[in-house]
């Protein structure tokens, strides 16, 4: 049979590569980088190649299901969409009716291309309850960032081109963002730049930094604090552009003060000769760079002020908003309307959400979402009023610590539905199951390389009765009697259109374009002094936050204020640092552990400890032991791994089974972002006591 070749977006990891399917009889049978279309590089990584496995997995919802059997035992039946839908609609009335709108909660997983859509749902349907997986990703720094440089910044981005210094706190691009961050930043090294890499574990990335610091996990906010002492005392920091574009310095310089290279030292185990010269380099080898990343420094419980520690680098050093610092916080290329960020729509009733009085810098800043880490309890009713009917795309609950609690606590529901491509542990506990279309089922439109539009159109004939999510959100509505959009959006092909507007190219313009075509609006690239003018409460860089202020609230000071975790954890009975989820190029979070090709790669989750921290405890390779948390245990394998920073273990998340977030307390919070630790939580490995040494005591 012949094979035909047909070029797709792999919307597997969001990065949005361009492969080549090789078809036969219109099924996949393998999967290489495309060669073909000239802005394409080729390139492919090991997820992208496992696509053929992800699409026909045994795993793939393809029709409508509702529960015959109890919640979490995976019972199912097949149902027609008329069924799923018409019931769905009516069980959210019902509640509305009942309990009010705001009972039900709106909630996305990791996918974001349709999430301002489901934002407009909620405002229709009338709940201020919209949440999603950002409650633990990204929205941490964005707030952090918010607060320092304004409410209209997303995250601010290294000039990687012109950069002469590039300080990397906490990213490791060439696995997590191995094709598109990583060929950026092996560009910049090939340039010649000063990089300079803060992670606690040796990693590919660190392999090209002319200085790697290793501190402790969550104690980032005291090196940044020493570094901006070291900046200060040796007159390393511009004092004209603090002048002019900054808020709080007196006040700031006092309480940098604090932080010795000694002290810094003591808390962060770096030693203090480095952190000194990656000051002095950073501060003197102009213009500097910062590269930060939505998770490992967020991932702490003093996680939001160490973040804002790191960014006001690059303002006491006026790099920020300067070409080769850090130039563009916002969108340097058309964005097209409604692809991920959901910040441009307002909520209904923000200040009745469950979240707004626990978390109100998260209110005032991130004021497009509910936070959600608490998750547990307010599907059990410990927030303000209980949440009873659950309208849930993508949703994986091993994402949250403490998966047992909401598994308990999922009993609760009146009514809950999951829209998944695969039958996930989540999905278990649901009423009904839609079957979503994965993105090489649906058309596509994206952005790719150097600014092409580019568009897709099915790649593959959709298996068995699958949707697309926002086909699945123009259903609902039109059954509870509303339209989406602005404009309004009837069908997923005036979605297309409408997410290409601001680009000035039509869907049926590009449709003639197989080989993708040029914006017609050109990219909107900030000028510094566009950037500089800061939306903060003070109209400029605040060093001081006074929106933190303003909220009152202990852990929201002004300052920067750095806290050891390790003073509320039991360290003592606990001495280990526990750090999870540090990514893999062979994983992505839950995607993954249902493809052999993948999962086999490692086989079965495994503790990563450095062979000294192993010496110590007399385990060996391969050993299986018990990790235990002040909340859990669990059985996993010992890998010994000289990366790791002694007496710091690290242990991926996402597994179905084994899933580390069992042994991560959801108390355990940023007061200001509501993300959990973790990062930087406490741990002890004991030996396994055998079944024979058992019978004897
Ligand atoms: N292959 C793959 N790629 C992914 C993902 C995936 O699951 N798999 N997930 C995507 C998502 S959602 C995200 S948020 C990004 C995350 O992207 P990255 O932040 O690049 O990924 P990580 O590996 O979590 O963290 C980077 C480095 O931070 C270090 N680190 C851990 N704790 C700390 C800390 O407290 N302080 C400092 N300074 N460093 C620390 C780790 O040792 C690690 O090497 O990756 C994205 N890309
Ligand atoms: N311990 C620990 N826990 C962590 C982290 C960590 O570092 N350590 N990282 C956190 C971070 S940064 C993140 S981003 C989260 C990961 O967030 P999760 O939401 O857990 O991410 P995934 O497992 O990628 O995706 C969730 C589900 O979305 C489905 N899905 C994918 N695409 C679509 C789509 O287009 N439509 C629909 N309807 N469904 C789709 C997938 O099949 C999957 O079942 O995990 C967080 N949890
Ligand atoms: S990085 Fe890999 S998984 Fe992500 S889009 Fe590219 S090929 Fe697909
Ligand atoms: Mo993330």
């Amino acid at each position: 049979m012949e094979i035909t070749i047909t070029p797709a977006i792999c919307g597997f990891c969001g990065g949005s590569c361009l492969v080549d399917l090789h078809l036969q009889d219109g099924k996949i049978v393998k999967v290489e980088g495309n060669k073909t279309l000239p802005f394409s590089d080729g390139r492919l990584c090991v997820k992208g190649a496992a696509l053929k496995q992800a699409t026909y997995s045994p795993d793939r919802l393809l029709y409508p299901m509702k529960r015959v059997g109890n919640r979490g035992e995976g019972r199912f039946e097949r149902i027609s969409w008329e069924e799923a839908l018409d019931t769905i609609v009516e069980k959210m009335e019902d509640t509305k009716e009942k309990y009010g709108a705001k009972s039900t909660m709106v909630y996305v997983g990791h996918p974001k291309w349709f999430r301002p859509y489901l934002t407009d749902f909620a405002n229709h349907y009338g709940t201020p309850n919209v949440g999603s997986e950002s409650s633990t990703c990204a929205y941490a720094l964005m707030l952090a960032c918010k607060c320092c440089f304004g409410s209209d910044v997303f995250m601010p981005q290294p000039d990687m081109r012109r950069c002469k210094t590039l300080l990397i706190w906490g990213v490791n691009p060439l696995y997590s963002n191995s094709v598109k961050g990583g060929k950026g930043f092996l560009g910049a090294v090939e340039r010649g730049v000063n990089v300079i890499v803060v992670d606690p574990r040796c990693t590919p990335t660190t392999e090209h930094a002319a200085l790697h610091l290793r501190p402790i996990p969550g104690t980032d906010g005291a090196l940044a604090l020493g570094m901006a002492r070291v900046m200060i005392t040796e007159d390393l920091y511009d004092k004209d552009y603090i002048e002019k574009y900054t808020y709080g310095f007196e006040e700031y310089k006092e309480y940098v003060m604090e932080f010795t290279p000694e002290k810094v030292e003591k808390i962060t185990g770096v030693p203090a000769g480095n952190m000194i010269k990656a000051a002095r380099l950073f501060a003197s080898e102009k213009p500097s760079a910062i590269m930060t990343s939505a998770s490992p420094v967020v991932h702490n419980i003093n996680g939001v002020q160490n973040a804002r520690a790191i960014e006001l680098l690059s303002a006491l050093t006026g790099n920020y908003g300067m070409p080769g610092g850090v130039m563009a916080p916002g969108p340097g290329r058309p964005r097209m309307k409604g692809a991920f960020m959901n910040d441009w729509m307002q909520r209904v009733d923000p200040d009745q959400d469950l979240s707004h009085d626990q978390f109100p810098a998260w209110r005032k800043l991130i004021y497009y979402e509910t936070q959600v880490t608490r998750i547990a309890d307010y599907l059990e009713g410990k927030g303000e009023y209980p949440i009873r009917t659950l309208l849930a795309f993508g949703m994986n609950h091993h994402m949250w610590p403490r998966p047992d609690r909401i598994e308990d606590a999922m009993q609760n529901l009146d009514f809950f539905v999951n829209v998944d491509m695969y039958m996930n542990d989540t999905c278990k506990y649901a009423d009904i199951l839609l079957p979503a279309a994965t993105s090489l089922e649906r058309e596509q439109v994206e952005i790719l390389g150097p600014n092409i539009l580019y568009y897709q159109p099915e790649a593959i004939q959709p298996m068995g009765e699958v949707k697309n999510d926002i086909e699945i959100l123009l259903e609902l509505s039109s059954r509870m009697g509303f339209s989406l959009g602005d404009p309004q959006i009837h069908s997923y092909e005036e979605y297309l259109d409408s997410l290409l507007s601001p680009t000035g190219v039509t869907l049926a313009e590009l449709k003639e374009h197989p080989e993708g075509m040029q914006p017609k609006n050109p990219a909107k690239v900030r000028t510094s002094e566009q950037i500089l003018q800061v939306k903060t409460p003070s109209g400029k860089i605040e060093f001081v936050s006074q929106v933190l202020e303003s909220c009152k609230k202990p852990g929201h000071e002004g300052l920067p204020i750095y806290r050891d975790f390790r003073e509320q954890l039991p360290m003592e009975e606990y001495p280990l640092i526990l750090a999870t989820g540090s990514r893999k190029p062979q994983l992505f979070h839950s995607r993954t552990y249902r493809l052999p090709w993948l999962a086999n790669l490692e086989g079965t989750p495994v503790i990563d400890i450095h062979p000294e921290d192993a010496r110590k405890l007399s385990l060996e390779n391969g050993e299986e032991v018990v990790l235990r948390t002040p909340v859990g245990a669990m059985e996993l394998s010992v890998n010994l791994d000289s990366s790791c920073l002694p007496g710091v273990v690290n242990v991926y998340h996402g597994a179905g089974e084994k899933d580390i977030n069992y042994l991560v307390d959801d108390k355990y919070l940023d007061p200001i972002s509501g993300f959990p630790g973790y990062k930087s939580y406490c741990c002890r490995i004991e030996k396994k006591v055998m079944e024979n040494e058992q019978s004897k005591m």
